[in-house]
């Protein structure tokens, strides 16, 4: 059986890709940190297919033990702390995870078990005030901030040890990709959260940053795929993945607000304190070679999106009512 490690298995993007994995026949391994507190919310519905084993991106040792232990075909490195604003008040945890954990990873790989494939969740956050639109796999870097400064480390170095020591190593350049499995401190899930509250009484407005901010907004479950597909190449290559197009977050609270039947103009305040110091202008990915060599195409559009992520809220608040 083929053998895929993940870490940041509980996230998002870990339990997307660990069921599409389940699904192909995969043996899934996730590495989660000990804590007395894990969440498997995500996974419940597959956990007894999984094993799990305890692991660090911070504790080098743990990591190399991981891969001398299971020697996996794959491995997806998903762990990140992956809040923005929250990476300016912990600059220096988000370096040690998100930077240096891909490092301790890549050596790990590189000491224990070099001939598995590596993906690295890069992101379009490395990309920061951009230099050009829309946004390819040759635009330079320039980020902004603790978190994108540090998954442009973690895209170098992958890069270093696919030039370097011949690892497959490729780093998938993902922008916003959302789920009725994102955090609710997300600004999608947020709006659909919130907008599913007021609708079922149980909130009377909903406080947001910058309605005009954009982003290019795609489907979570849609972006596993690209991730998995990176790995079956001939050769590691970096790719972007996003649809190539955006939407404000004014046009998502009309989207969310108006499939409930609600206008959001009357629940919808702005508040400072959800305003980002610098707001990052115009990220947007040019799909093209994702599209051309792995044959990826995104399955679910914006509206679609929202309306999955409405529902699910709606239904999941009205059964705890
Ligand atoms: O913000 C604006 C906010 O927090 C999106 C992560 O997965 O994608 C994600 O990072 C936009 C920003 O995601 C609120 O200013 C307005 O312009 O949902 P977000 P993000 O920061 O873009 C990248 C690709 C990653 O790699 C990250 O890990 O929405 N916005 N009002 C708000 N955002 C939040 N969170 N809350 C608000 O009230």
């Amino acid at each position: 059986m083929t053998k895929a490690f993940l870490t940041g298995i509980t996230g998002q993007d870990g339990s997307y890709l660990a069921e599409f994995l389940l699904e192909k026949g995969y043996d899934v391994i996730g590495m989660v940190r000990r804590s007395s507190t894990v969440s498997f919310q995500r996974l419940r519905h597959i956990q007894d297919q999984l094993e799990i084993v305890q692991g660090n991106l911070h504790d080098q040792g743990s990591l190399i033990s991981i891969l001398e232990q299971y020697q996996p075909d794959e491995v997806y490195n998903l762990a990140a702390s992956s809040f923005v604003p929250i990476s300016s008040h912990q600059p220096v945890l988000t370096g040690d995870a998100t930077a240096l954990g891909v490092a301790r990873i890549l050596e790990a790989v590189r000491l224990a078990y070099p001939q598995a494939r590596f993906y690295q969740a890069s992101s379009s956050e490395i990309f920061g005030t951009v230099q050009e639109v829309p946004q390819t796999e040759t635009t330079p870097l320039n980020p902004r901030g603790p978190y994108g400064i540090a998954k442009a480390y973690g895209h170098w170095m992958t890069k270093h040890y696919r030039q370097v020591f011949n690892i497959y190593a490729c780093s998938g350049i993902l922008y916003n990709h959302e789920s009725p499995r994102r955090g609710l401190e997300f600004v999608t899930r947020k709006v659909t959260h919130g907008a599913a509250r007021i609708k079922l009484g149980l909130a009377k407005e909903l406080r947001l940053g910058n309605l005009e901010a954009r982003r290019d907004w795609g489907y979570a479950g849609d972006y596993v795929k690209a991730m998995w597909l990176m790995l079956q190449q001939e050769q590691p290559e970096d790719f972007v993945v996003c649809t190539g197009e955006t939407h404000s977050v004014r046009d998502l609270c009309e989207s969310a607000f108006s499939y409930l039947g609600l206008d959001y103009l009357e629940y919808v305040v702005q508040d400072d304190r959800y305003f980002r110091p610098v707001e990052e202008k115009l990220l947007v990915g040019d799909p093209a070679k994702a599209h051309k060599k792995l044959g990826w195409k995104p399955t679910v559009g914006f509206k679609e999106l929202i309306q999955m992520m409405v529902d699910y809220d709606f239904e999941d608040l009205k059964r705890q009512i």
